[in-house]
């Protein structure tokens, strides 16, 4: 497929290129994202009701199985495409900040150098009281702290949480100080993620999504790229670096 030409003009004159990715870019790995049905035992929840303190609280056996489950099936996943992309296109441009919602460390395994995790990470231990990192026997039921015994969490974002401080500041300025900004694979529904693209245009930046299914926000976006990432990213990168 073809990147629109002003499109590449565009990302090859920005000073500053700031890219979103959410659980879309991860899909070709096997990894289902939150609005593909859940499957096999997860098909009876919705994310929303697992990933939450409250759902931890009431049951956080279940709520483990359901994370212990996606760490499986993410630490057999292998990078795509499109995460290889983007760790070449970060070493094209002089100024790039990659920001993602996904928790499955797949950018930093496709050697993507400086990843903003907006929602944490899958892979991460948390004491639930402090929300401390802690290196813990995750292998029991419900993982306790070692010392004080408290229960131990996944180091993600739950719904009703809000964006680690140094996440979430990093991730603003970048919106607002980027002349490019572009949304791969997410369907810009979670908040505050999705405000990033609205804050970037306000700063003026064009704004770009890469997403087969277009979002309700993409009228309003300069570009609009119906294609898998994994696809339409390769592109971008070839357009880039030929001539
Ligand atoms: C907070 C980690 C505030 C856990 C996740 C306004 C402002 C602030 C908050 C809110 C607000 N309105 C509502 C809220 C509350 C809530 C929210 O946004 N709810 C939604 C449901 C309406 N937000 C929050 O709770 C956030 N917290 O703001 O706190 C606060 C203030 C004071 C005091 C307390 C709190 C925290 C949200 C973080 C939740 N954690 N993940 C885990 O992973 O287990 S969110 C989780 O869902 C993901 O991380 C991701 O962000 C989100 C799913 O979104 P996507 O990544 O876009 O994935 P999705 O499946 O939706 O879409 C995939 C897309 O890919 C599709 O469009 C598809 O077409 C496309 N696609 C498919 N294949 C491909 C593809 N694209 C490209 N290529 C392909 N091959």
């Amino acid at each position: 497929m073809e990147i629109p030409a002003d499109m590449i003009d565009r990302i090859r004159g920005a000073r500053h290129i700031c890219v979103l990715t959410g659980a879309g870019i991860s899909a070709e790995s096997g990894v289902p994202t939150f609005r593909d049905a859940q499957t096999g035992l997860w098909t009876q929840y919705r994310p929303e009701e697992l990933a939450s303190a409250d759902a931890f609280l009431r049951d956080p056996e279940l709520v483990w199985r359901w994370y212990r489950w996606r760490r499986e099936l993410i630490s057999k996943a292998n990078v795509n495409a499109a995460h290889l992309a983007l760790a070449r296109l970060e070493k094209l441009v002089a100024d790039f900040t990659l920001v993602t919602q996904n928790v499955d460390g797949l950018h930093q395994r496709a050697g993507s150098d400086h990843v903003i995790e907006f929602h944490g990470n899958i892979f991460v231990n948390r004491f639930f009281k402090e929300g401390a990192e802690v290196e813990c026997d995750d292998s029991e039921p419900v993982p306790t702290c070692p010392d004080c015994g408290g229960p131990v969490r996944p180091g993600v974002v739950w719904f009703g949480e809000t964006i680690p401080p140094s996440a979430l500041n990093a991730a603003l300025a970048a919106a607002s100080d980027c002349d490019f900004f572009l949304s791969v694979g997410t369907s810009s529904l979670v908040y505050p993620a999705a405000g990033l693209a609205e804050l970037a245009q306000g700063s003026g930046a064009a704004v770009a999504e890469i997403n087969p299914q277009s979002t309700d926000l993409a009228h309003t976006y300069e570009f609009a790229i119906q294609e898998p990432a994994g696809v339409a990213l390769p592109a971008l990168v070839a357009s880039m670096v030929s001539e």
